[in-house]
């Protein structure tokens, strides 16, 4: 890697740290506003101030389970270390975060020009998959990347037409079928349209119903199939829509999905409209998956890669000592 890459790349990440917080400042970040509310009122750092910071946790969706790890984790770290002092105890709390969110176990996002990849959204109905991918057909693009959309949403009446608008907008192909065409023969159509008119980027919308389980499962199984027999390694992401604002109700949704197909990552949408960022860390403590994206408004640039760290210290932030 030239010094030019490096530069870039750490430019790059720079600037993606201050896109987060941008982002994530339009939300309204009650949890840490309450953890240095919790921290500020304290006057040790005791079982009570545990206790009270275990309710915060989970109130802000971060789970009971997880709550309770991470309640334990940090417990055993004030001992260990004979923490006394509230910032260090935040401090603490952040390391015990990172290590439950486990950044090493994510692999980057690596997408190439001039080798195409496949990203299939999903996700429940309502939950943002169609604006996301417009939002996210659009961040990429930025990046210099050419991006195509394959409309395979043919279930829903409109769901088409949504994603054609945006393409317009974005100036951008979008193979589409008729309204209650067979997805995966729109999927295979839009595949085989890209290897004529190849992109960088290729992302599909599909159908969020939920009728049951078999049925989510045998027509995820499908698309992915048909699209695999299309282009090689393909799907190579796919890519779950979370609505922040469902919390825990989101997540046993979320969940069924997992169980039907190989969801390699999470689109956390909707942080507009809740102060419960906690979810970030239940998604990949529960599911082990990462949160790729969050997106907090309608705005076609409401949209930042999701950075953990980016992510800790608005969740935390200084408390005085
Ligand atoms: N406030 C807000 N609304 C959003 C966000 N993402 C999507 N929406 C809205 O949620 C609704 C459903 O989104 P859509 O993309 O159609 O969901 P889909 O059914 O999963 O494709 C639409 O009214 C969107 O404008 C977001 O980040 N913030
Ligand atoms: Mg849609």
């Amino acid at each position: 890697m030239g010094l030019f890459d490096k530069k870039e790349k750490r430019e790059r990440k720079e600037s993606k740290i201050s896109n987060y917080l941008d982002g994530y400042n339009k939300t309204n970040k009650s949890l840490a506003s309450k953890i240095t509310e919790l921290f500020g009122g304290a006057t040790a750092i005791d079982d009570d101030l545990l206790e009270q910071l275990l309710v915060v946790l989970i109130q802000a969706d971060v789970g009971v389970v997880t709550s309770e790890k991470i309640i334990e984790m940090l417990k055993t770290r004030i001992a260990e270390n004979f923490l006394t002092k509230k910032k260090q105890c935040l401090k603490a709390l952040m390391d015990v975060m990172t290590e439950v969110y486990n950044p090493d176990s994510v692999k980057e996002l690596s997408f190439e020009k001039g080798k195409t990849k496949v990203i299939m959204m999903v996700g429940v109905n309502g939950s943002g998959k169609t604006t996301s991918i417009s939002k996210i057909a659009n961040y990429y693009m930025q990046q210099g990347f050419t991006v195509g959309l394959i409309a395979a949403d043919t279930f829903r009446a409109g769901a088409v037409d949504q994603l054609v608008r945006w393409a317009e907008r974005l100036n951008i192909k979008c193979v589409s079928g008729k309204e209650n065409a067979d997805p995966a023969s729109v999927m295979v159509d839009g595949c085989r349209y890209f290897k004529e008119n190849p992109v960088d980027i290729i992302i599909a919308d599909t159908a969020g119903r939920l009728q049951n389980k078999k049925n989510l499962m045998n027509e995820l199984s499908k698309m992915k199939r048909v699209t695999a027999r299309e282009i090689e390694g393909a799907p190579h992401e796919i890519w779950l829509t979370i609505d922040a604002t469902t919390g825990q109700n989101g997540l046993s949704q979320a969940a069924q999905f997992i169980e039907a197909t190989d969801i390699t990552g999470v689109i956390l949408t909707k942080m507009d409209g809740t102060s419960k960022g906690g979810i970030v860390l239940a998604i990949k403590d529960q599911f082990n998956l990462p949160v790729r994206f969050i997106t907090y408004g309608e705005d076609i640039e409401s949209i930042t890669e999701f950075w953990l760290e980016g992510y800790l210290q608005t969740v935390i932030e200084e408390a005085e000592d």
